[in-house]
């Protein structure tokens, strides 16, 4: 532990009125505090991760009055509200955000550094909640951000993951998985509510009987069950005082193990189970392996679900004397298809528990839900097998049933002669494997359903849910995503930030759409100069970072070229690689005609079973090896590798960015949302016609975007006419010659087959289009390079991009889901107003 023994404030030195106040005195007064009466640590003993938890504390208590006042208010006022259903959160560090969204960094800068404290290491001491594998739980977290900004009385629903995202290590060149221990040393922004649990059953069989009024019902006998407790995490809003909750479900033994046991006399028996209950929220699972019906996946997915609904119910019966009119009370968003299982367990409830007849039920559950579609990735569309779902939802699946022969009754007098269309829309899938077809619950027990960009809405209606597209029309939304500016621009880049404060004042950050005054500047020399000193500065920042984490060396003067976001094959981190090794071909061949030197970085997690992402992570390092060490070509090029792509390090990496990689087949990125984070950084993207990439374009302007490569209609004409990627490899040299060295051992020290699996995989499928691709992408390389040795227009067009991006803030985006689909409210919380319920 590193002790502190430099200016250790005297107990007692300030004003106790000041108990959760902001000055850097209060903040002081209570990190001592925190440091003594939480911690139970002395100043000259405290470590880095002390000096964390105590600031995290002292943080933590300036925003439970806010939390407390935003509870109540909501209550007393019976506010609609906003429940976000999603498996995964993708939070990042909390501290840092927190201080700035209650508007307190500076007095806490100043306060670590009277204490003698760097503000930064106590940062860098933070875990980071992992809580998800990607773009969807990211997204998520950016909402929880956006919808207490905007007052949106709202809850996220998920669960407490033990192990998120696993820590990604290298080991020669190869990923390695580590497991991730966020929770091993505390987590000080959680709140343990052991007395808010649910009973969650699973498995058994289903009775009929009549009840009391003759009519037909059903009992559930289930065979085990376990409790689901909550775990708060206040979530602040930026510039008002509105704190939401987000509350995660932590899986514990129900009583029925400890009972069955004890009266056997089997103790152990019983602590096996309940080791076998709490397995449920143990890990996260990586979510872009082609679906496989794991049994645990399914598992925890009705857990959260169920622990979530009855949590509403709770809160709805404080003010109604039974369900009606639950819908009214909550708009619950299901976050792709994992929560689905939503629809079946809140007509149980109604049904089942509550007493209500089916229709009824019906109508409730049709309205309480909408369903956000975020890909159209047929390996990645959720169904399970009929068997599996049957033996550990018995009821539930029952229900789906009666859902289903309700709903091809009626499409069957709609379309009576198109039994076909009715087969094509059923809720189960029929063949060998009989299985349930999530999206289509969804979709079917839903009042909205919505795409994340306007191409992947559109591709939504004329591809996976065509046909119900054509009975519902009126159903279909689009919302482009969107992230916060707060953590992508405000935590992340303070020298842009100071740039933009500046020029739109304080509040700019509530509405990102003031980042247009950047706009009438961007050829304004001496506004360039600082824009470029920014840059440079946050290059050099992620340079240190690099060297730091794989000692590589770069040049911030270099083009920096990254590629950052999970490892896949539609993502086409290796066309990226195939320009690279085009490069360094004409470098050694003496053909080089782009003298702009440049260094790619590359970052992602593969998931751990998807051998082509881990195969492509290799020959990312591969190819690295070979140009860094070789004196004719580092000084012009450079490949780095950043391990453990995560927030922390995502927030260090966008703001470094000169060009960002988009370069998806298009059709395949439902719509990105790292691309929108590059660009309000200042990145020009070299992208694909896919995802929001297109609104981008349209956003920053044409000439302001590196477009290449096949529209989605060329891809399926391309396909349609029978794609031979061999003749694209016969016919171009350049991009034979570079097929031919990856195959030639050369960055594999010698081993011709290392890279086969790849090269074969382009050659014979390319199911991607790689080749197809291929010229048109190194013809726009070939334009950034040229357009970055000219600085003032690079600046110009870097500055446009930051200036025209503010429609991607989350802010944007929760608007129009409130507008749109939720039809909810913003509902103020005014501290001053509160009548003191704070003691
Ligand atoms: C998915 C889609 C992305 C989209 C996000 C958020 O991401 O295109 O931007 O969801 O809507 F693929 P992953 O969770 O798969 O990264």
């Amino acid at each position: 532990g590193t002790a502190r023994k430099e200016r250790a404030p005297m107990h007692g030195s300030s004003d106790e009125r000041t108990r959760t106040g902001m000055s850097p005195e209060s903040l002081k007064r209570a990190f001592v505090d925190s440091m003594f009466y939480v911690q139970a640590r002395y100043w000259e003993v405290a470590t880095p991760h002390d000096l964390y938890m105590a600031a995290a504390y002292t943080v933590r208590d300036r925003m439970l009055e806010r939390w407390i006042r935003t509870a109540e208010t909501y209550r007393k006022a019976d506010a609609r509200t906003v429940c976000y259903l999603s498996a995964e959160y993708l939070l990042g560090p909390q501290l840092g955000n927190n201080l700035i969204n209650l508007g307190i960094v500076d007095s806490a800068r100043q306060g670590a550094r009277d204490l003698g404290i760097d503000l930064q290491e106590i940062l860098d001491q933070e875990p980071e909640p992992g809580l998800g594998n990607g773009g969807l739980g990211r997204l998520a977290a950016c909402y929880l951000d956006s919808l207490a900004t905007l007052s949106i009385p709202a809850i996220g629903y998920g669960i407490r993951y033990e192990h998120g995202i696993f820590d990604q290590k290298i080991v020669d060149g190869w990923q390695v998985e580590d497991c991730d221990l966020w929770l091993t040393n505390g987590n000080p922004w959680e709140i343990p509510r052991p007395l808010l649990r649910y009973p969650v059953r699973f498995g058994g069989h289903t009775e009929p009987y009549t009840d009391e009024h003759g009519r037909f019902r059903v009992r559930w006998v289930p065979e085990l069950d376990l409790y689901g407790m909550a775990y708060d995490t206040p979530v602040l809003g930026f510039g008002n005082d509105n704190t939401n909750l987000l509350r995660l479900w932590h899986a514990t033994a129900g009583r029925s193990f400890d009972l069955q046991a004890f009266h056997k006399g089997d103790y152990y028996g019983a602590v096996n189970a309940k080791v076998g209950a709490e397995n449920i929220t143990k890990v996260l699972y990586p979510n872009d392996e082609p679906e496989v019906g794991k049994e645990l996946r399914l598992k925890q997915q009705y857990f959260f679900v169920s622990c979530s609904l009855q949590d509403m119910v709770r809160v709805h019966l404080q003010h109604a004397p039974n369900l009606e009119g639950f819908h009214e009370r909550f708009a619950a968003q299901l976050n792709d298809t994992h929560p689905s299982i939503a629809v079946a367990e809140l007509m149980r409830l109604c049904l089942d528990e509550h007493g209500m007849d089916w229709e009824r039920a019906w109508e409730i559950t049709r309205r309480t839900f909408a369903y956000t579609n975020h890909t159209l990735l047929p390996e990645a569309l959720e169904t399970w097998p009929v068997e599996l779902f049957g033996r550990l939802l018995p009821r539930h699946l029952e229900i789906i049933y009666e859902i289903n022969a309700r709903f091809l009754d009626e499409l069957r007098m709609r379309y009576p002669f198109d039994p076909e269309r009715v087969a094509r829309m059923s809720l189960i899938e029929e063949g060998p494997v009989r299985r349930v077809r999530m999206a289509h619950l969804a979709t079917v027990g839903s009042f909205a359903v919505n795409g994340v960009a306007a191409i992947h809405s559109e591709l939504v209606k004329s591809t996976v849910l065509r046909d119900f597209h054509e009975l519902w029309p009126e159903k279909f939304h689009n919302i482009t995503n969107g992230v916060t500016p707060r953590r992508f621009i405000q935590l992340s880049n303070p020298d842009l930030c100071g740039i933009i404060t500046d020029l739109a004042g304080p509040g700019w950050a509530r509405d990102a759409e003031n980042l247009r005054t950047l706009e009438p500047h961007a050829d304004d020399a001496a506004f360039q100069q600082r824009w470029q000193a920014m840059k440079r500065a946050a290059k050099e920042r992620l340079a240190a970072r690099i060297r730091e984490a794989t000692g590589a060396v770069v040049d911030p003067q270099s083009l920096f070229d990254i590629q950052v976001k999970r490892i896949h094959e539609y993502k086409r981190q290796h066309l990226n690689l195939l320009h690279i090794v085009a490069l360094y071909h004409r470098i050694k061949q003496g053909t080089d005609s782009d003298p702009t030197p440049r260094t790619f970085v590359f970052g992602g997690k593969a998931a751990p079973g998807y051998f082509m992402a881990k195969l492509i992570i290799k020959l990312i390092h591969s190819v690295a090896e070979v140009i860094n060490r070789d004196p004719e070509v580092n000084q012009r090029l450079r490949v780095v590798f950043v391990p453990n792509f995560n927030v922390k390090n995502a927030e260090c990496i966008y703001p470094a960015a000169d060009l960002s990689e988009q370069i998806s087949t298009a059709g395949k990125e439902a719509s990105g949302t790292g691309n929108m984070k590059f660009s309000m950084n200042g990145a020009l993207t070299i992208g694909t016609l896919d995802g929001a990439n297109v609104e981008i374009r349209d956003a920053v302007g044409h000439e302001n975007f590196f477009l290449f490569g096949l529209t989605v209609a060329e891809v399926e004409r391309t396909l349609a006419e029978g794609y031979r990627p061999w003749e694209y490899y016969r016919s171009h040299d350049e991009l034979r010659e570079v097929i031919d060295l990856l195959r030639s051992g050369l960055f594999s020290h010698g081993d011709p087959d290392l890279f086969r699996p790849l090269t074969d995989s382009l050659l014979q499928h390319d199911p991607y289009l790689l080749l197809a691709d291929y010229p048109a992408y190194v013809e726009a390389q070939a334009r950034a390079g040229d357009a970055f040795r000219d600085p003032a227009g690079w600046t110009r067009m870097s500055i446009l991009n930051a200036a025209r991006t503010g429609f991607f803030s989350s802010d944007r985006a929760i608007r129009e889901y409130c507008r749109n689909i939720w039809q909810v409210e913003p509902m103020p919380v005014s501290l001053a107003a509160g009548n003191g319920s704070v003691p």
